[in-house]
């Protein structure tokens, strides 16, 4: 090898460097040793987690909470299948994230090569774009490529496959096509002023306007755009990222704001099933429409299902359209107060009867007394992490925490089982707030073995288990569509999960009562260890809030 001579793998992670990535959530494999090795070279922190789906989810919480791509790496065939179930979460919560997976020597294709595996079909329906590499020398323009349309537009997963013999290969220096600063970045489509005028003027024609937010807004920058959005036009608006759709417990009495607007204005948010398609009678059959989205195809969608109630249709990036508003609006009114007033209301409202909700079963918390005693830790900290994820539980948590900026739901793509991996991500982010996970005794099983990468990685965060012995959001799904007798298969054993993680050298906390909470939490915080505070709650169902008579 000439000393002039360069390898793939050093293409690949010098490249990840160039593009100022130096966190990469992985696990070893045959085919990307040669990436670990060249990693040595430069200054890449790797992750190394206990499943390759886990380091997806790591990439996918990277990707929401930072706004820049996640890395993950794993390796080919089975390391590649594993890794690509968590795809979908990051595709339906638009994180952004780059998956690369080793790949089976390109000589040994079509002969029953090592783990060889149509990769990039495999993920392809989970991932904006999902190819495999071709050259040695363009590696580094590949990986640039993915990343870049990993933020572009609507932002979410990018899959690239790195065949070994690829990243083993050397070539020539002078051969290497290195991406140029620009290869990286995306090329943001703006909102023309005439659009944004012809917006504001349908807008302020209306009475009722509602604008809505996908769940790439779910994020600090977001949230605080939406906020300069209200207060720029008093249009109310709503980050609607949750399979539950109307019933999503964080936004209260939504069902019935948006069922009074005679306009809604989607930002970004697809016209989908979380919204009944904007069918009656969840949403008025003489409500119009006003549809911003990056993508051109679910523009025409919302045409399709609306039809001549789609007042306007454009194609443009969600924050730089959002900003056009507030700078186009200048200072003029398009919105009243009082609906303003009356969405907002509804969108905050709870029952007064969850005032004296309190457990009934000795031995066991009702889901709400849980969340009250957490709720002053969560909102103690500007910076705190918040993740809920899992079934009624999680739910519950979802209506009684305050949405702080930084919280992660495991979204629109409708899996549970991605917060364990998601917390360590966190931590890996943020050092100093607290990082708070809250998930049912179901969920926990998924990934609970991330408390030994938490523990060897120095990640510590505080998981409040809800434990129930059962999946309940299932259960009630049996109750209510086939009936009490016909409840099959969702039974669990109330497990020590507190002990689990004991074991795996976290810290451990079984909590049986109310007044054994406030320690728990706060010696769980104090521990500096990844915690598990397992708490044996009453199996109640999710709560659905709609407005008071
Ligand atoms: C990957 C995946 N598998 C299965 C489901 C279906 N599912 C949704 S909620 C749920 C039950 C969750 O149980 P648990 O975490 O114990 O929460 P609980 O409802 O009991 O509070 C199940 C099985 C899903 N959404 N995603
Ligand atoms: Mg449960």
């Amino acid at each position: 090898m000439a000393s002039t001579d360069i390898r793939g793998a050093d293409i690949v992670m010098r490249t990840l460097e160039r593009a100022g990535h130096h966190t990469i959530f992985t696990l070893s494999g045959n085919h990307i040793m040669s990436l670990f090795d060249a990693a040595i070279d430069t200054r890449q922190r790797l992750v190394h987690t206990r499943h390759e789906a886990a380091a997806v989810h790591m990439a996918d919480a990277w990707g929401r909470l930072t706004g820049e791509p996640g890395i993950a790496m794993v390796t080919g065939g089975p390391g590649h299948a594993n890794a690509s179930a968590a795809l979908m979460t990051a595709l339906g919560q638009e994180s952004p994230l780059v998956l690369l997976s080793g790949h089976t020597e390109t000589t040994q294709l079509g002969r029953g090569g090592f783990q060889e595996l149509r990769q990039a079909d495999v993920a392809a329906p989970m991932a904006k774009a999902s190819w495999t590499a071709s050259a040695t020398a363009t590696l580094g323009a590949e990986v640039a490529k993915a990343i870049r349309i990993a933020r572009s537009g609507r932002p979410g997963p990018v899959h690239l496959s790195l065949p070994s013999d690829l990243l083993d290969a050397t070539v020539a220096a002078a051969d290497v096509v290195w991406p140029e600063p620009g290869a990286f970045a995306a090329s943001p489509v703006t909102l023309n002023d005439a659009a944004a005028d012809a917006i504001l003027g349908i807008v302020a024609a209306a009475q009722r306007p509602f604008l809505l937010a996908g769940p790439a807004m779910a994020n600090r920058a977001g949230r605080d755009l939406l906020a300069r959005i209200e207060d720029a036009t008093r249009i109310p608006t709503a980050i609607m990222e949750s399979p539950r759709g109307f019933n999503d417990a964080t936004l209260g009495a939504f069902a019935d704001a948006i069922r009074r607007a005679d306009l809604i204005v989607l930002l970004g948010k697809a016209l989908d099933f979380t919204l009944r398609f904007g069918e009656p009678p969840a949403i008025d059959a003489a409500c119009r429409w006003v549809v911003i989205d990056p993508e051109a195809a679910l523009v025409d969608r919302a045409v399709r299902e609306r039809g001549e109630r789609v007042a306007f249709g454009c194609v443009a990036d969600t924050r730089p359209a959002g900003e056009a508003l507030i700078r186009r609006v200048a200072g003029k009114r398009v919105s009243s107060e009082a609906w303003y007033a009356e969405v907002r209301a509804l969108l905050t409202d709870r029952p007064a009867s969850w005032e004296t909700l309190a457990s009934k079963t000795p031995g066991k918390l009702h889901p709400i007394e849980v969340f009250r005693a957490l709720k002053p830790h969560v909102e103690t900290h500007p910076d705190t992490m918040l993740i809920c994820d899992g079934g009624e539980f999680a739910q519950w948590g979802q209506s009684v925490l305050p949405v702080v900026p930084r919280r992660l739901i495991n979204g629109v793509g409708g899996s549970i089982g991605s917060s364990l991996p998601m917390a360590c991500a966190a931590r890996v982010i943020e050092t100093e707030a607290p990082v708070f996970v809250v998930l049912g005794d179901g969920t926990f099983g998924f990934h609970m073995v991330e408390f030994e990468t938490a523990v060897r990685c120095n990640l510590p965060f505080v998981a409040v288990v809800g434990t129930d012995a059962r999946w309940n959001a299932e259960y009630n799904l049996q109750m209510r569509d086939y009936g009490p007798n016909r409840t099959f298969g969702c039974e669990l054993l109330s497990t020590r999960y507190d002990l689990v993680v004991t074991a795996l050298g976290g810290h451990g906390e079984l909590v049986q009562s109310l007044d054994e909470m406030p320690g728990a939490i706060e010696r769980s915080l104090a521990s500096g260890k990844p915690a598990c505070i397992n708490v044996m709650i009453e199996s109640i169902s999710a709560p659905v809030v709609r407005s008071r008579p």
